[in-house]
């Protein structure tokens, strides 16, 4: 009997290291997951308007419509860009098209365009 109650022991230990092997193995599969979200986001373009522009600290406010890559609803905020020469390209009140993208915490504009 008492061996019994070994044996089921060691069945569960096992069956919970299988269990947990399947959990890191599924957790190790995300990381590439989000890449795969990452690319598609290069690919959308979110629709805004210029509110303000802050050439020294690199940062862009825009009113912009919905951006999908990122679940976010139309709103204004303030956005990093990544590189200031964008900047030079708009103006306040000027219609753009933008990519933007999520880096270590930060939403940064990798790409902005004038709207014709
Ligand atoms: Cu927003």
């Amino acid at each position: 009997m008492n061996s019994m109650k070994q044996l089921l022991v060691h069945l569960s230990i096992v069956s919970v290291t299988i269990f947990s092997g399947g959990v890191f193995a599924q957790a190790a599969t995300d990381p590439g997951q989000r890449d795969d979200m990452n690319m598609m986001a290069r690919h959308d373009m979110t629709q805004g308007e210029v509110r303000k522009i802050d050439k020294d600290a690199k940062k862009i406010t825009i009113k912009h419509d919905e951006i999908k890559n990122l679940e976010m609803p139309p709103m204004t905020m303030v956005f990093q860009v990544r590189d200031p020469a964008l900047l030079e390209k708009v103006q306040i009140g000027d219609k753009v098209q933008f990519k933007v993208m999520k880096d270590s915490g930060a939403l940064v504009v990798t790409d902005l365009q004038l709207v014709q």
